[in-house]
C-alpha cells in the first residue's frame, strides 16, 4: 500500500487535495455565512489519508454492500465530508454527482444535498444522520455488530461476504457525551475488532479550551473499556496516520482508539486553536490568510485545482471499483453455491421481508383473565424470528421482564455472533446502537421499560428523521406496573413519543392487538414503538367484538350500538380498553346507545382519511369519553373540548394495581358516570342551540 510521505511536498498533489477540502469548506461556510470551518480544516489530512490509503468504498456504488463505513460522528463539521464526497466524485442512485460543486456553493441553503449536519437518505455517501454529538458513535457500534452478524450467518469459506470495517470521526463533544461512553464500553465488552474511532483532540469546544469542563485521560479511560489506543502527535503526519490505520486493520481483535492532536482552524493566522473557528464563518481577511499559508491562490473561491479529482479517482475511486467489482463476482459464485442464502441477502439488502413470515403468528382465544400484553408480544416475537432470521435485538438487561428474548436464537456475545443482544443497562447506547444495525440494513429491535424511553429519545427521534424502521418494545406501560411505584410509572411518555414526527406508537389492548401491532411493525418503514403491559388484560372476544385487523387503521369500532347513531362514545387504548368495554357492557344493559372504539396508533389513525375518521368518530356525536392512564395531553383531540378524559394528573404511586387503578379512578363506575355526565351535558348544550335557533 503506498505510503504517503511524512511531509508532504507543498506542490504535491495530495497536499494539493488536502487543501481542496480545507479551501472548499472554508469557503462553503464564508458563502452561507454560518457553519464550522475550523474542524475540517484540520482535520483534511486525517479524512484524506483515510479516504485515499485505505477506505474500501466505490464512489460509483455507494451502496455496495460490503463498503467500509465513515460516520462524521462530529456532524457540524458537515463540510469535510461534503467536500470528500464530492472530491471523490460519488454518485447517487441516478448516476448523479452526490454533491456538485453547485450544491457546495449554496451550503446550508434551501434544496442543497449540503445541509447544516449530514442527513441520511439526503446525500448519497451519508451513512447516518449525525450532529447531536455522540449519537454517531453509537451508530458507529451498531455498524460493527452488525458487520459481525452478517459474516457470522453468511460468510463461507472462500467467501468472505461481509468483511467491511467501520470507522468514526469523533471530536471532544463526542466523548463527553454518556451516549459515547456507553458504546465504546459495550464495544470492548464485545470485542469489535472491526470498529476504530478516530479522535479528534484538538482541546477546544464552544466556550472554549477544554480544560474548562474535560480533563479526563481518554487514552485510559478506553484502554479501560478493552480498547486498542494509539496517539498521533499531528494531524498533518500522513505517515504516521497511515500507520495507525494500519495496525487498527492488522489487529482486528478490539475496537481501536486514534487519538490525533489537531489544530482547529489550522493556517488562520488569528483564529487557529481557538473556539471561534469551530462555529462561524472565519471572515474575507482570515480566510485570505489561510489561504495565503497553504500557498493557496488568495482571491480564488470553490477552487478544484487540475489534477485533484483525478487524484481521487486513481486511489479511493480505482481500488473501490476494483474491489467491489471483484465482490460481485464473489456474490455471483456465492449465489450459485448458497442460492437460499443469497436470496436472504438480496431480500435484505432491498428492505423486503422474508417469505411467509407471518404465518406462525397465532390468533389468541377468548379469554377472560387473559394474558399481559407483554407475554403475547412475545409469543408473535417468537413466531416471526424463525422466518425473518435478520430480525434480532435485545433489552437494557430487562429481558426477563420485557419478554424479549428469541428462543433458540443464540446469544451475541464477544465469541458468538447470535441474535439475542445484551445491551446492559445503557439504553441510550441501545437506542442509538439500533439506529446502526438497521442502516446496515438488519431489523432491529430493542427493549425496555416504557419510562425509560425517556434515557434514549434522541437515538428514537433520529431513527425516525432517517426513517429506520427499527421497533421498540416498550413494557410496563403504565399505574398497572403496581409495587414499583412513581418512578417506574410512565405518565407523559406517550404523549411524549406521539410527538416525534414520523415515530408510529401502537398500544394494544389485548393479545390479538398485539399480533396485529406486530404486523403494522414488521411492515413499516418507519419506528414503531410497541407499548405493552406487565400486567393481565383479558383477551376480547371476537367477533362479538370486532376483528383486531382494525389495528392497522389505528382505531376501530370494537363493539357499537345496534342501530342508528350512538349517544355516546367510549375510547379506550391499551388495557384501558378492557375496561370501557365493561361499561360499554353495562351502558348496553341500561339501554344506552354507546360505541366502543380501540385506538392503539394515534398515527395510523390521523393517516386514514376524512372519511373513515369521520366513521368512527362521527362529528355529530359530540358525546364522547377517553380512557388512557396516563397524560391527558392531546386527547382533546379526539373527545373535544367539551369531552371528558379520563387520565392521569399526577405522578402515579407504589401498590397492588387494583388498588392503584381504583385509587386513581380508572373503574368501570367512573367511566360509566362520565358516558352519562357526557350525554346529559350534550343533550343540554343541543336544547339550548336549538332555543337560539328558535
Ligand atoms: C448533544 C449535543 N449537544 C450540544 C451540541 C452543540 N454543539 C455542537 S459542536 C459542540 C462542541 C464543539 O466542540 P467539539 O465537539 O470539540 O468540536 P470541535 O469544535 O472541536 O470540532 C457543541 C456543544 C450538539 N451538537 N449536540
Ligand atoms: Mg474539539
Amino acid at each position: 500500500m503506498a505510503m504517503p510521505s511524512k511531509k508532504p511536498d507543498p506542490r504535491s498533489i495530495d497536499q494539493l487535495a488536502i487543501d481542496t477540502i480545507r479551501t472548499l469548506s472554508m469557503d462553503a461556510v464564508e458563502a452561507a455565512k454560518s457553519g464550522h470551518p475550523g474542524t475540517p480544516m484540520a482535520l483534511a489530512p486525517v479524512a484524506y489519508t483515510l479516504w485515499q490509503h485505505f477506505l474500501r468504498f466505490n464512489p460509483d456504488n455507494p451502496r455496495w454492500p460490503n463498503r467500509d463505513r465513515f460516520v462524521l460522528s462530529a456532524g457540524h463539521a458537515s463540510m469535510l465530508l461534503y467536500s470528500l464526497l464530492h472530491l471523490a466524485g460519488v454518485k447517487d442512485d441516478h448516476g448523479q454527482p452526490a454533491v456538485s460543486l453547485d450544491d457546495i456553493k449554496r451550503f446550508r441553503q434551501v434544496g442543497s444535498r449540503c445541509p447544516g449536519h449530514p442527513e441520511y437518505g439526503h446525500t448519497a455517501g451519508v451513512e447516518t444522520t449525525t450532529g447531536p454529538l455522540g449519537q454517531g458513535c453509537g451508530n458507529s457500534v451498531g455498524m460493527a455488530i452488525a458487520q459481525r452478524f452478517l459474516a457470522k450467518r453468511y460468510n463461507r469459506e472462500g467467501f468472505p461476504l461481509f468483511d467491511y470495517r467501520i470507522y468514526a470521526l469523533c471530536s471532544d463533544g463526542d466523548m463527553m457525551e454518556g451516549v459515547s461512553s456507553e458504546a465504546a464500553s459495550i464495544a470492548g465488552h464485545l470485542s469489535l475488532g472491526n470498529l476504530c474511532w478516530i479522535y479528534d483532540n484538538n482541546n477546544v469546544s464552544i466556550e472554549g479550551h477544554t480544560d474548562l469542563a474535560f480533563r479526563e485521560d481518554v487514552a485510559m479511560r478506553f484502554k479501560g473499556y478493552g480498547w486498542n489506543v494509539e496517539r498521533v502527535g499531528d494531524a498533518n503526519d500522513g505517515e504516521r496516520l497511515a500507520e495507525s490505520f494500519q495496525n487498527f486493520i492488522d489487529d482486528g481483535e478490539v475496537p481501536f482508539l486514534i487519538i490525533v492532536d489537531s489544530h482547529i482552524g489550522y493556517g488562520a493566522p488569528h483564529k487557529q486553536d481557538t473556539a471561534e473557528a469551530h462555529g462561524e464563518a472565519l471572515g474575507e481577511e482570515e480566510v485570505r490568510l489561510a489561504k495565503r499559508f497553504y500557498g493557496w491562490p488568495e482571491d480564488a473561491k470553490f477552487l478544484v485545482p487540475e489534477g485533484v479529482r483525478a487524484r481521487f479517482d486513481q486511489a479511493i475511486g480505482a481500488r473501490g471499483r476494483k474491489l467491489s467489482q471483484n465482490w460481485y463476482k464473489l456474490a455471483e459464485r456465492f449465489g450459485a453455491k448458497f442460492p437460499d442464502l443469497w436470496v436472504e441477502v438480496q431480500r435484505m439488502d432491498s428492505g423486503a421481508l422474508s417469505e411467509q413470515w407471518d404465518q406462525d403468528i397465532p390468533a389468541f382465544p377468548v379469554d377472560a383473565k387473559g394474558l399481559a400484553t407483554r407475554e403475547s408480544s412475545a409469543k408473535v416475537l417468537n413466531a416471526i424470528a424463525p422466518r425473518y432470521p435478520w430480525l434480532l435485538g435485545g433489552a437494557g438487561d430487562l429481558a426477563p421482564s420485557t419478554k424479549t428474548l428469541i428462543k433458540d436464537g443464540g446469544d451475541f456475545e464477544s465469541e458468538k455472533s447470535g441474535r439475542n443482544l445484551h445491551f446492559g443497562v445503557r439504553e441510550h447506547a441501545m437506542g442509538a446502537i439500533l439506529n446502526g444495525l438497521a442502516v446496515s440494513g438488519l431489523r432491529p429491535y430493542g427493549a425496555t421499560f416504557l419510562i425509560f424511553s425517556d434515557y434514549m429519545k434522541p437515538p428514537m427521534r433520529l431513527a425516525a428523521m432517517m426513517q429506520l424502521p427499527v421497533i421498540y418494545i416498550f413494557t410496563h406501560d403504565s399505574i398497572g406496573l403496581g409495587e414499583d411505584g412513581p418512578t417506574h410509572q410512565p405518565i407523559g411518555q406517550m404523549t411524549q413519543l406521539r410527538a416525534i414526527p414520523g415515530l408510529i406508537t401502537l398500544r394494544p389492548a389485548d393479545a390479538n392487538e398485539v399480533a396485529e401491532a406486530w404486523r403494522v411493525a414488521i411492515h413499516s418503514k418507519r419506528p414503531t414503538a410497541l407499548v405493552l403491559t406487565r400486567q393481565a388484560v383479558p383477551t376480547l372476544e371476537r367477533p362479538a367484538h370486532a376483528g383486531a385487523s382494525g389495528v392497522r387503521r389505528g382505531a376501530y369500532i370494537l363493539a357499537d350500538c345496534e342501530t342508528g347513531d350512538p349517544e355516546v362514545i367510549l375510547i379506550g387504548t391499551g388495557s384501558e380498553v378492557s375496561l370501557c368495554a365493561h361499561a360499554y357492557a353495562e351502558l348496553k344493559k341500561q339501554g344506552v346507545r354507546a360505541r366502543l372504539v380501540s385506538m392503539p396508533s394515534w398515527e395510523l389513525f390521523e393517516a386514514e382519511d376524512q372519511a373513515y375518521r369521520d366513521f368512527v368518530l362521527p362529528p355529530q356525536v359530540r358525546a364522547r369519553v377517553s380512557v388512557e392512564a396516563a397524560s391527558p395531553i392531546g386527547w382533546d383531540r379526539y373527545v373535544g373540548a367539551s369531552g371528558e378524559r379520563i387520565a392521569m394528573m399526577s405522578f402515579g404511586a407504589s401498590a397492588p394495581y387494583n388498588d392503584l387503578y381504583r385509587h386513581f379512578g380508572f373503574t368501570v363506575e367512573r367511566v360509566l358516570a362520565a358516558a352519562k355526565n357526557q350525554i346529559e351535558k350534550h343533550k343540554e348544550r343541543s336544547r339550548e342551540s336549538a332555543e337560539i335557533v328558535a
